[in-house]
């Protein structure tokens, strides 16, 4: 343990700036009116890492008025070219300083560093997609006898983001990047748990970002999130993070009409077929569940496994699973770090608890760590249930740990049936060389990504979002821009030609 903090705290001393962390408004750094603060902790040791001012209603209007300020002063005027040059320099910044980054994410969230990398490398692609989008939002003309309709694809203006700890700065990315492409102005806060990377990522393009174009302020929910996303003067809220709380942002939004995109919880499918190669499948059922430490709102939670390969499936997948590394994330060889929070812990040891209780088998791990190094961090043992009624909560309800549910199925109508029947639908696999089972599956499951022979892949370009109670809209594509922008249709009376 000692090892592992001494080079934790190494880290933090060399990477981070010294605290509390200030909110970022209007081009300064300021810690608002009220002097609290709360600790962003390290969760692989349980030690604070620094300090971070907690924001109230007053920091938040002042980061909207400035937000407006800058959109009505400077912004608006901007021409796409010039977006486009930003969102360049944004992605050179991040990219220049890649590995800080990729450390910070792993100090801050606790994920492995193999995959932190690919989080940055994915934000910085997401800036270089958007900066080339910034070019391509287009009008249209309608055609009519009398009348000339021209439509044109105009900015809110001022956009309120919410963003959860499981993919701190590419999340903050997916939101910022399709905004100011657009032609917004945003105020965005990121979660309490993780504000590290992008307040450090703020200070990196603080030079070549006008002042009040992004604003971030950190808190928690209730008293930080609720007034940006409730807020009178920002008709668009853009949130990432649990339905419950979606469900708040939704009622929010209606008392000012504001337009919202949502991102919210999974419980994804992926459907291993009977022609499937077992240990391939089991490769990728493992990369879908435990990628991210299961903390992946498309996880592949549910794993649906033909009988006809049951056996063979299942003793390869425990095989895999049984190889995953857990331990220090900033390891190369780690492929399971902690979980972001003991709030989290406790809350997938609850189902873990429910399973139990219900006389499922817990094939693999089922707890914390309890003895040695790791037993300070947040800690939860790549889990694998078996045994589960499909309609159970286990089976049901969002996790977020690295839990896995194993089903098997017979007849392709009632797999079907099962999978599609929980509230969510954000993603689902399969897994076969069968490409009209491929599409069968594609076409019948109520997802919206579907994944065939890989799982979690999200390259800019790709729309990415919920059907059902997994959200509305889609992030990391082109028509992102229809979230961040609204049509107004010109009509011209062209008389009759004297
Ligand atoms: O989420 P919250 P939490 C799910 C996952 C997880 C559970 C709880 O199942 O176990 O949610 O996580 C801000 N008004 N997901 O509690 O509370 C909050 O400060 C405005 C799935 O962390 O939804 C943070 O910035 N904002 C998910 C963000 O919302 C509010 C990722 C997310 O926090 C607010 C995260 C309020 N009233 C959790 N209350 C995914 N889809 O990937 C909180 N927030």
């Amino acid at each position: 343990t000692l090892r592992i903090k001494a080079r934790h705290a190494e880290l933090a001393e060399s990477l981070l700036p010294s605290g509390p962390l200030k909110h970022f408004v209007d081009g300064e750094w300021i810690t608002g009116r009220g002097d609290d603060t709360f600790q962003s902790i390290d969760p692989t040791t349980g030690e604070s890492l620094v300090g971070v001012y907690e924001g109230t209603k007053e920091e938040v209007n002042r980061a909207v008025d400035a937000a407006w300020e800058a959109y009505e002063q400077r912004w608006s005027e901007t021409t796409p070219a010039e977006r486009q040059q930003l969102l360049l320099t944004m992605a050179d910044r991040l990219e220049a300083r890649a590995e800080d980054f990729a450390l910070i994410e792993v100090l801050d969230n606790g994920k492995p560093i193999t995959e932190a990398r690919e989080d940055i490398e994915l934000a910085v692609d997401h800036f270089r997609y958007f900066a080339g989008a910034a070019r391509n939002i287009e009008g249209k003309t309608v055609p009519h006898k009398e009348l000339h309709i021209q439509t044109r694809r105009e900015p809110y203006g001022v956009v309120g983001q919410v963003v959860p700890w499981n993919f701190p700065l590419l999340l903050a990315t997916w939101k910022l990047a399709p905004a100011l492409a657009a032609g917004n102005t945003v105020v965005l806060k990121p979660a309490e748990q993780t504000p590290i990377s992008l307040l450090t990522y703020m200070r990196e393009i603080a030079d070549v970002l006008p002042d009040g174009v992004v604003n971030v302020v950190t808190g928690f929910g209730p008293e930080t999130g609720a007034p940006l996303v409730s807020h009178e003067r920002v008709p668009k809220v853009a949130f990432t993070g649990s339905t419950e709380v979606g469900q708040g942002v939704m009622k929010a939004a209606a008392n000012t009409i504001s337009d919202i995109t949502l991102e919210l919880g999974g419980k994804s499918p992926l459907i291993v077929a009977p022609d499937a190669d077992p240990a391939e499948a089991a490769d990728i059922a493992v990369d879908a569940m435990f990628f991210n430490g299961g903390e992946c709102c498309s996880a592949g939670t549910r794993l649906f496994i033909h009988e006809s390969i049951a056996d063979e499936f299942v003793d390869a997948f425990l095989d895999a699973v049984g190889k995953l590394q857990m331990g220090d994330p900033l390891e190369e060889s780690t492929d399971i770090g902690p979980q972001v929070s003991r709030a989290e812990v406790e809350k997938t040891l609850h189902y873990i608890g429910l399973a139990r209780d219900s006389d499922a088998s817990i094939l693999r791990g089922g707890g914390t760590v309890e003895e040695g190094i790791l037993a300070e961090g947040c800690f939860v043992e790549p889990t694998v249930i078996a045994d589960v009624g499909a309609d159970s909560t286990v089976a049901t309800q969002e996790i977020f740990g690295p839990v896995e549910i194993m089903l098997e199925w017979d007849g392709y109508d009632e797999m079907v049936a099962r999978a599609n029947n929980v509230d969510y639908g954000l993603a689902a696999g399969v897994v076969t060389d069968d490409l009209s089972f491929a599409h069968r599956i594609a076409e019948d499951i109520m997802a919206g990504n579907i994944w065939v022979n890989t799982f979690n892949r999200l390259p800019a370009g790709q729309p990415f979002g919920g059907y059902k109670q997994s959200g509305i809209g889609r992030e990391g594509a082109m028509e992102t821009l229809r979230e961040y922008t609204q049509t107004k249709s010109i009509t011209m009376n062209l008389g009759d030609g004297q």
